[in-house]
């Protein structure tokens, strides 16, 4: 069952004994104050969860396993000629805490080429789908219908004990990351009438498939901006709306089909990952609107008119970042090399210049600076992919590498069901009348 991970990520870093000390020393110790505002204010900041992957820093941004993102570029494998990690490196890095060999990423990719098919009712599922409904809706389901086949599920129904989850869900983990590539190229291909979808190459990384898939491998720069693209995409910290919904859905154990498939209900909306089409439909409005070279003058009367009409700018402002999110800046420094001259980056470079000033003028943002999806839509639109509406299953292809990550985790640790208590308003007023 192991091969690939052959010390076995829970017996080489077993965190079992460590949780234990953790708790037995300072299970009763308060973490802060709980203020009546942390129950209306959507939790924010509220100290909640367990997630060793990756953590967020509100001034420095992200890190896996300890490595910021500069870090991952240069320490974790490439494909050969390449300079991009292989997103196969962060998924090994966010399960083990290990860098791995390039022979080990290599092995990595031959699995989950491997697994790639999809059952035939899966494909059926898909293109009897009206091209009109929403990719990510398209996606949720074939990810939810893939649970015909969950392992754990069978395994669960047949009885196995606890300490046997993980092991089962490691294998769906596997199979649903291995998978995603055929559901989001057939997705694409059918919603968009590019033709029969290709065979995966077994002797090429996931990115150059999925690229592949989509119709875009020819271009190594794509494959190149995929592998950067789904690295910086996987994991955000445990408390974002994809990552703790799969992590919710997979506390009750549904098998990471049904958490997963969950997880990307939540990622299709517009304040999280829908907001990477959100940005481009916004920029494109704005060229209709004031021309392809405006001048700053009439970008700010954009931006204003957006705030004006009750809307959010996309792309801006985060509810744990504080300074400009590095996943921005990696897109950047990817544009800068690939696009430099391109006018919808520098359109984006111009905004980016812009709005931070506007949002703080404003005075509501708590954060007026870019976040991650800000500018993946300009480099897709660059190569070609300019089908806006598909952007967020390209995030959610990448998102499953971190949610898969802690559902292994989270079954490995027996993390329980997950409940928080609920108040009613009044319940509030009584418990502090008169304090
Ligand atoms: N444009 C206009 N207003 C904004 C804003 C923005 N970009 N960002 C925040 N605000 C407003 C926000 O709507 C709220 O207004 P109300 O008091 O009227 O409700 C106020 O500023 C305080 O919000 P906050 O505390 O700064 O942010 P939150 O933590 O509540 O929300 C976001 C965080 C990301 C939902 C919010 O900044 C936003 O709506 N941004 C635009 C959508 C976006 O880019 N989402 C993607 C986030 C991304 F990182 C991801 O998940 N993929």
């Amino acid at each position: 069952l192991f091969l690939l991970f052959p010390i076995g990520p829970v017996s080489e870093l077993n965190p079992v004994p460590q949780v234990k000390a953790i708790r037995a020393e300072h299970g009763k110790k308060s973490f802060g104050p709980v203020v009546v505002d942390h129950l209306y204010g959507g939790m924010r900041g509220l100290p909640a969860l367990i997630w060793d992957g990756s953590v967020l820093d509100a001034e420095e941004g992200i890190r896996f396993r300890g490595k910021t993102i500069p870090e991952c570029q240069l320490l974790l494998p490439k494909a050969p000629g390449g300079s991009e990690p292989l997103p196969e490196g962060l998924f090994w890095l966010l399960l083990t805490g290990e860098v791995p060999t390039p022979e080990q990423t290599k092995e990595l990719s031959r699995d989950w080429a491997a697994r790639a098919a999809i059952p035939e009712f899966v494909e059926e599922l898909l293109d009897r789908c009206p091209t009109t409904l929403h990719p990510m809706s398209q996606f949720s389901l074939a990810v939810i219908a893939l649970n015909h086949n969950s392992s754990f599920a069978k395994a669960y129904a047949e009885g196995i004990s606890k300490k046997e989850y993980w092991g089962y869900v490691f294998e769906d983990c596997m199979d649903l990351i291995a998978k995603l590539p055929n559901i989001a190229g057939r997705i694409f291909r059918n919603v968009y009438g590019l033709g029969k979808v290709p065979s995966i190459d077994p002797t090429k990384d996931y990115s150059w498939n999925l690229a592949h898939l989509l119709g875009f491998s020819d271009n190594e720069d794509f494959v190149e901006l995929m592998r950067l693209y789904i690295t910086i995409h996987s994991d955000h910290e445990g408390g974002n709306v994809s990552a703790h919904t799969g992590k919710l859905v997979g506390s009750a154990l549904s098998d990471p089909f049904l958490a997963y498939g969950a997880a990307l209900n939540g990622l299709a909306g517009p304040l999280h990952g829908l907001a990477n089409q959100e940005v481009l439909v916004w920029l494109r409005k704005m060229q209709s609107k004031i021309g392809e070279d405006a001048s700053d003058e009439a970008v700010k009367e954009y931006v204003w008119s957006t705030l004006k009409g009750g809307q959010v700018v996309p792309g801006y402002g985060h509810a744990v970042l504080r300074k400009t999110d590095p996943r921005y800046i990696a897109q950047r420094e990817f544009a800068l090399k690939h696009l430099p001259n391109d006018p919808l980056f520098k359109l984006v470079g111009q905004v980016y210049s812009i709005v931070p000033g506007i949002l703080l003028e404003a005075g509501k943002a708590k954060n007026p600076w870019p976040n991650v999806d800000a500018h993946s839509g300009v480099l897709l639109t660059y190569y070609g992919l300019n089908q806006m509406q598909y952007y967020t299953v390209l995030f959610g292809v990448s998102r499953a590498f971190g949610v898969a990550a802690q559902l292994i985790w989270d079954r490995a640790l027996g993390a329980p069901l997950e409940r928080p208590k609920s108040y009613s308003s009044e319940a509030i007023k009584s418990m502090f009348a008169g304090k």
